[in-house]
């Protein structure tokens, strides 16, 4: 399989931290695709994934699966014992419902407030930008890091009792957050233990250094 992401990305972190759970890196050939140049956005690409964004991952007959979300539901299907996407009909209901979530509320949120409010991807891809707009999807995503912290402070994952495909959804948020240096609200206890407790996984913490880095130097996010 050929995963087509950037490094750093906060969406292809997504699809990396599940790759590493599910110890699938061997069977992964990662084609770094340029966000900053505009790769996404030509012809070759948008053939791959009409959305324009990353990752997409190739299988071996050559069907291409873009979202993230689908990709982890496949890359936790594919050893017949998924422990990302829920074994149960609750823990598969609960776990796409937090991270659908953790898109809406945080992650998504995020992604317009750079895409709109920030310089973004620079001129040549940022073609439209509505900055009130941005401004508001960053004071949405901190609501929503409040809503998480709430969660947080009753159960130890966002969705279960274990590390799941939601917790790596929030956890692409806050790497996002970051990139961005938009700090963690110093009142979000819950969410910060959290998160010190989850970048201690090996796969949350060796995500960018999982492929060889291309050649040219990666660009964010
Ligand atoms: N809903 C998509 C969002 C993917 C996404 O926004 N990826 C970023 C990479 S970090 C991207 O391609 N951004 C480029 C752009 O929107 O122009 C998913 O879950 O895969």
């Amino acid at each position: 399989m050929k995963l087509h992401d950037t490094p750093i990305g906060p969406y292809p972190a997504r699809v990396r931290i599940a790759i590493a759970e599910k110890n699938l890196a061997p069977l992964i050939t990662f084609v770094p695709v340029s966000l900053r140049k505009g790769e996404h956005k030509t012809p070759e690409f948008l053939a791959k994934n009409y959305s324009g964004t990353l990752p997409v991952l190739e299988l071996e007959d050559g069907t291409f699966i873009a979202e993230c979300t689908a990709i982890t539901e496949y890359l936790d299907a594919l050893d017949g014992a998924p422990t990302l996407t829920g074994r149960t009909p609750r823990e598969k209901g609960l776990i796409h419902m937090m991270s659908k979530r953790a898109e809406l509320e945080v992650l998504d949120a995020i992604s317009v407030y750079f895409h709109h409010a920030t310089p973004g991807l620079g001129p040549a891809v940022e073609i439209y930008q509505n900055p009130e707009w941005g401004l508001r999807q960053r004071d949405k995503a901190i609501r929503g890091l409040h809503y998480f912290n709430g969660i947080l402070k009753t159960q130890p994952f966002i969705a279960t009792d274990f590390f799941s495909m939601a917790d790596i959804t929030l956890i692409g948020g806050l790497i996002f957050a970051e990139l961005l240096s938009l700090p963690l609200p110093p009142e979000c206890n819950a969410l910060s233990a959290w998160y010190n407790r989850v970048q201690q996984r090996p796969s949350v913490k060796n995500r960018i250094t999982m492929s060889q880095p291309p050649a040219a130097s990666p660009d964010a996010p």
